[in-house]
């Protein structure tokens, strides 16, 4: 079956990369982007272009029959921190997008989704390092409740209706190209941008918090990796563990500073702190590499390069 693939929020931090990739992979008719308002010119003159709020099933609908698509890419989020800030809200978004494309699915209009799950799905009482796929889930943030109960929705509509949704638990995803936005991961992207622009950062979470990391290339081949296995190989629905790299922003500062030795970073932990703590420090995801042979190859050093390169010639 040849893909028609329509990615909703395709201008976000991960939106930008996964459609371009897709583009190319696919013919880049046959991708549409579509976004809650216009994308960059890049993007829209590079293929199909949709305006659609991914909480309005009628509209996917319309816009699903429009292009006979019949994979759907499910980024549209509101991050951890944001959703700190507006509960409700990131709970419609989250979950109502989430609900109506399942329906499409279920109902027939689609063969295959994409849905983001988070790190976030884990909470306080998670055993927090090496965290395996299967343990204690108390996830206190309204982003991870929204992530735990939307993985659990995964799992109904395969089990329930057949609906071949598959998914992962990003970690904070770093990239050069477009900024995340409202994330608790995101002093890791900001890093770099203030290095090679002011080489000094105030981080805005402690020196020695360990997160789960990695870089995009990584994500964006592991999600179309992912889509692309055989469904006999998919043995968990609810969402995949995943994971590349972890360090604290003393060990990122460190790396930088191995490329910009005048750089420094200072810490003035905030509100974040609180949700960074609640988190994992690093993921187990053999689950992932044994079913459909994950691995990454994005490491820390490898990762900085790539980054300040890439920002420099920005
Ligand atoms: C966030 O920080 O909210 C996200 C995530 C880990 O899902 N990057």
């Amino acid at each position: 079956m040849d893909k028609r693939i329509l990615v909703l929020g395709a201008s976000g931090q991960i939106g930008t990369e996964l459609t371009q990739k897709l583009r190319e992979l696919y013919g880049n008719s046959n991708v549409v982007a579509s976004d809650i308002k216009l994308g960059t010119f890049e993007m829209m003159d590079a293929g199909p272009f949709e305006i659609i709020d991914a909480t309005d099933k009628e509209t996917i609908l319309s816009v699903i029959k429009k292009y006979q698509i019949n994979q759907v890419y499910l980024l549209a989020a509101m991050l951890s921190a944001t959703a700190e800030k507006f509960p409700q809200k990131a709970w419609n978004l989250n979950m109502n997008s989430l609900l109506a494309v399942l329906e499409l699915a279920k109902e027939k209009h689609i063969q295959q989704v994409y849905w983001p799950s988070s790190i976030a799905v884990f909470g306080p009482t998670t055993p927090k390092n090496n965290t395996p796929q299967k343990t204690i889930m108390e996830p206190t943030t309204v982003y991870g409740i929204s992530k735990l109960a939307g993985e659990f929705w995964c799992n109904y509509y395969h089990e329930k209706f057949g609906v071949d949704v598959r998914s992962l638990r990003y970690p904070g995803i770093i990239s050069w190209k477009t900024k995340p936005g409202g994330g608790t991961t995101d002093y890791a992207v900001d890093v770099y941008f203030k290095a090679v622009e002011e080489k000094i950062f105030t981080c805005f979470l402690s020196e020695n918090t360990r997160l789960p990391m990695m870089y995009m290339e990584d994500a964006v081949n592991a999600t179309i990796q992912l889509m692309e296995a055989n469904p006999a190989t998919i043995k968990i629905r609810t969402s995949y563990n995943l994971a590349a790299i972890d360090f604290t922003p003393k060990e990122i500062a460190a790396e930088i500073r191995k490329q910009i030795p005048d750089f420094t970073i200072d810490y003035a932990p905030d509100s974040r702190q609180q949700i960074a703590d609640s988190w994992p420090s690093s993921i187990d995801d053999s689950e992932a590499r044994n079913d459909w042979n994950w691995k990454h190859e994005f490491d820390l050093k490898r990762m900085t390069l790539e980054m300040l390169n890439n920002l420099e010639k920005k």
